[in-house]
């Protein structure tokens, strides 16, 4: 069975399949003429202590430095909001797509063509939406998510080409139209699950005219272009984070098992669902609207810093404040802050994350725990979408679940073009690492 390309990006396809040849060489040479070089020495408490600091994958979108936050295809966050191409005051969704796939930066008639692409995969089928509509409200937002997710499998054409004839050179074709399915089906699964479990089960139908962050504001039912424009923010600053996270990690693993990317990004999507990773966002806002409460809407410095003592007294950690990796304050913090401060200087929740954001290190510091006593993206996002009207902070997470299918999706793509194998770590028992330990 031949694979069809849509019209609408055979010049995606011919920029990939050059861009994949030259990675295909340089991952051939790595594995075959430096396969036996040591880059580091593992120790004993990184493998106690969750991988920390461990390189275990090549990833192409994004990368991480500790001192200075992320990088998207090598660009900073305000190296992407100055060169990829706008809409209001934020870079289209399709541009940050076309810039992670392919490592360029897209001219306007790219994110065009990659707009009418994504438009035109963004019905979801009915068995999805009946599936959808029979869940009770009761249910975490995130688990419908998950489910919407893995119900969209029946459509991939990787699992019903995997059969066929179809070379491994060539995975990551059928790969490719699942990534751009499951992106531009996301957020009507989203927005059903939204208008489901908090408003009247009405979803209006995705606007093919109009852009992804667009459309998806509209089904959420917000007829408000600063709305979309920090739905833009949101999606691009949370779509990646290097490929350790849980939910980046997840979708890899289960990917080189060659699962389709529907299989793949619901178990990373279960992983995001953990309070440790997505669902800080949630518990974000809930502690913010707390000390709101506690401390009143123009609080002292020595207020917000006596409640914040509480919390960590009571055995809590502070939301949205720390990171496994980043030793900064966070830049996508940083792309929020400066955004509360242009749309709404006024609002007394976005001031009050400032004011904790010039409290909050200093009591971290002194208590000593936290590596990183900065805040991070969950420190803003929830109040920013609080002060916009989406108040229902258990969708929080699904919102960074639309955005975060871009980068595993790309990843996937990408690790099914470099021929990436199945992943299968070693593990010890205690008992025998104990038993390294004493003959060392
Ligand atoms: N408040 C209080 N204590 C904190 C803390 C915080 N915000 N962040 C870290 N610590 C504590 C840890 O609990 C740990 O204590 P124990 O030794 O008693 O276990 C100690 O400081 C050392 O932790 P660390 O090495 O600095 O941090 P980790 O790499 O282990 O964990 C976490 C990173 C993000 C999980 C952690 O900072 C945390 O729990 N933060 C609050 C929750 C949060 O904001 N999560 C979202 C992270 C961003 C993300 O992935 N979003 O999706």
């Amino acid at each position: 069975m031949l694979f069809q390309i849509s019209r609408n990006i055979t010049e995606l396809h011919s920029i990939l399949e050059h861009k994949i040849a030259s990675r295909l060489e340089q991952v051939h040479r790595l594995k075959y003429t430096y396969g036996s070089v040591k880059i580091e020495d593992i120790k004993i408490e990184q493998i106690v202590k969750g991988m920390r600091g461990m390189t275990t994958q090549l990833t192409e979108t994004s990368m991480l430095d500790p001192e200075y936050g992320i990088r998207f295809r090598g660009l900073s966050i305000e190296e992407c909001q100055s060169k990829l191409p706008k809409k209001y005051t934020q870079p289209y969704v399709e541009a940050m797509i076309w810039l992670l796939l392919t490592g360029e930066i897209p001219s306007e008639s790219q994110v065009e063509t990659m707009r009418k692409e994504l438009a035109s995969r963004s019905f979801l089928p009915m068995h999805t939406e009946e599936m959808l509509n029979s869940m009770p409200t009761s249910l975490h937002p995130m688990s419908q998510l998950s489910m919407g997710v893995l119900s969209l499998g029946h459509r991939s054409q990787f699992d019903k080409l995997y059969n066929s004839s179809i070379k491994k050179k060539a995975y990551w074709k059928p790969m490719l139209d699942d990534g751009l399915d499951l992106i531009a089906k996301i957020p009507k699964i989203a927005a059903i699950i939204y208008r489901n479990t908090y408003k009247d089960r009405i979803v209006r139908k995705p606007d093919s005219s109009a852009d992804l962050a667009e459309s998806f504001g509209r089904m959420l039912g917000w007829d408000d272009k600063n709305f979309y424009d920090l739905l833009k923010l949101y999606i691009n600053i949370h779509c990646d984070h290097e490929a350790g996270n849980v939910s980046a990690h997840t979708t890899h693993v289960v990917g080189s098992a060659l699962c389709d990317i529907f299989k793949s990004y619901s178990a990373g999507l279960n992983g995001l669902a953990g309070p440790l990773h997505g669902l800080a966002n949630q518990e974000c806002l809930g502690w913010l609207l707390n000390l709101k409460e506690n401390v009143g809407d123009y609080p002292t410095d020595q207020a917000i810093a006596d409640y914040v003592k509480k919390t960590l007294s009571s055995g809590n950690v502070i939301p949205g404040y720390g990171h496994a990796v980043l030793r900064i304050p966070d830049p996508r913090f940083i792309a929020q802050l400066k955004f509360a401060g242009q749309m709404l200087p006024n609002n007394a929740l976005c001031n009050l994350v400032a004011q904790c954001y010039k409290v909050i290190p200093q009591v971290l510091k002194e208590q000593g725990k936290a590596k990183n006593p900065f805040p991070n993206v969950d420190a803003h996002s929830g109040a920013l979408m609080y002060s916009f009207g989406l108040v229902e902070n258990d969708f929080y997470t699904v919102l960074f679940g639309v955005s975060r299918a871009i980068g595993c999706s790309v990843n996937l793509v990408w690790d099914r073009a470099l021929m990436f194998p199945l992943e299968r770590p070693d593990g010890l028992t205690i008992t025998t690492m104990s038993e390294v330990c004493k003959k060392k």
